[in-house]
């Protein structure tokens, strides 16, 4: 990979203006001022880099359900598996009638499978993209009427402020399917903190936290023979276009996914099938063949390096539970006074 890079912050008045038609036909989709910026400056470093967050637009979180479904994307069936056979020990440990904080909720069925036990008082998804939420959400109204649901767009990765109509008491928040490894081991515990300042006195944690394995069994996980993984992670391209005006051409782009032993993460990149030069509104760089766009870290923990970051987060492990045959870890964690 190639470590020098050519960005033009400030482009002639006239780039705009021949920005692609793709982001002109999709002006409806605006992007807000900070979201432009942090595209631009994270194409624009030298380490060219688009956030995980800009995978999830619809079609991107369509995409992710059904990288759920592959025979080689364990974690979703891992954890599903860890919540039917412990189920009930769950529920007692989580207690019943809380106010159920669902993190990243997408099509919101993993809460839901859990309602039957947990029976929540009050069930807030909370998600990127509330179109989807809001789908899966009139359809659980239909089936659970007793529970009071709501949706809230949120992205959560940078704050966590709730509005007053999220219960107070007896807050759990609900974070499954390793979500916690897209951030860097600094950032999670920062995140962690604030999800503690935002537990309350009485507030826990429910986590789901993938734990190291095999290279093999990573390097398949994130580079499916399907595709739909590559899908996935060009997709990003075209919700950059969208949002930035940029004009990235996809047939440019291949998939890059590999578990990065001493890094410990599972690292997923955009790599130029030849040389280009990409074009946004404000900006553009050119890329030589074979450089990459870094878009996803998947952090793979040690079972006692994330029951550390809790503790350091200011939560307490209260109970794990975990698969023998796929490393897996679902964590309830208690917030310390
Ligand atoms: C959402 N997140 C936990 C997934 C993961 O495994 O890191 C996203 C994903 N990326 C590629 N496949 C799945």
């Amino acid at each position: 990979m190639l470590t020098t890079c050519t960005t033009e912050r400030q482009a002639p008045a006239g780039v705009a203006a021949t920005a692609n038609a793709n982001a002109n036909a999709n002006a409806n989709e605006h992007a807000g001022a900070h979201l432009t910026a942090e595209l631009s400056d994270g194409l624009g470093a030298c380490q060219a880099t688009i956030s995980p967050k800009f995978l999830y637009d619809a079609l991107g979180s369509k995409l992710f359900e059904a990288i759920c479904e592959l025979p080689e994307y364990y974690p979703t069936r891992t954890e599903a598996g860890i919540f039917e056979r412990h189920g009930h020990e769950i529920a007692r440990a989580c207690g019943m009638h809380t106010t159920l904080i669902d993190l990243g909720a997408g099509n919101c069925a993993k809460a839901a499978s859990l309602f039957p036990l947990l029976r929540p008082a009050q069930y807030v998804a909370v998600d990127i993209s509330t179109e989807f939420v809001s789908e899966a959400l009139a359809r659980l109204r239909l089936r659970f009427p007793h529970i009071d649901m709501r949706a809230l767009g949120l992205d959560f990765s940078s704050g966590l402020a709730l509005p007053a109509d999220v219960r107070a008491e007896r807050r759990l928040f609900f974070y499954p399917g390793s979500s916690l490894g897209n951030f860097t081991p600094a950032e999670a515990r920062a995140f962690l903190t604030r999800l503690r300042k935002s537990c309350g006195a009485d507030g826990a944690l429910l986590i789901g936290i993938d734990l190291a394995k095999d290279k093999a069994i990573l390097d398949a996980a994130y580079d499916d023979a399907l595709g739909v993984t590559a899908a996935f992670n060009l997709n990003v391209l075209r919700h950059v276009n969208r949002l930035l005006g940029s004009d990235f051409d996809i047939r440019h782009w291949r998939h890059v996914g590999f578990y990065h032993e001493a890094a410990g993460r599972v690292e997923m990149h955009l790599e130029a099938r030849e040389a280009q030069h990409v074009r946004w509104p404000g900006g553009g760089r050119d890329f030589a063949a074979g450089e990459r766009i870094h878009t996803e870290n998947s952090y793979k923990y040690r079972q006692a390096d994330a029951i550390g970051l809790l503790e350091q987060s200011g939560f307490e492990a209260t109970r794990v539970w975990t698969d023998a045959r796929c490393p897996f870890a679902v964590i309830h964690a208690q917030a310390l006074a």
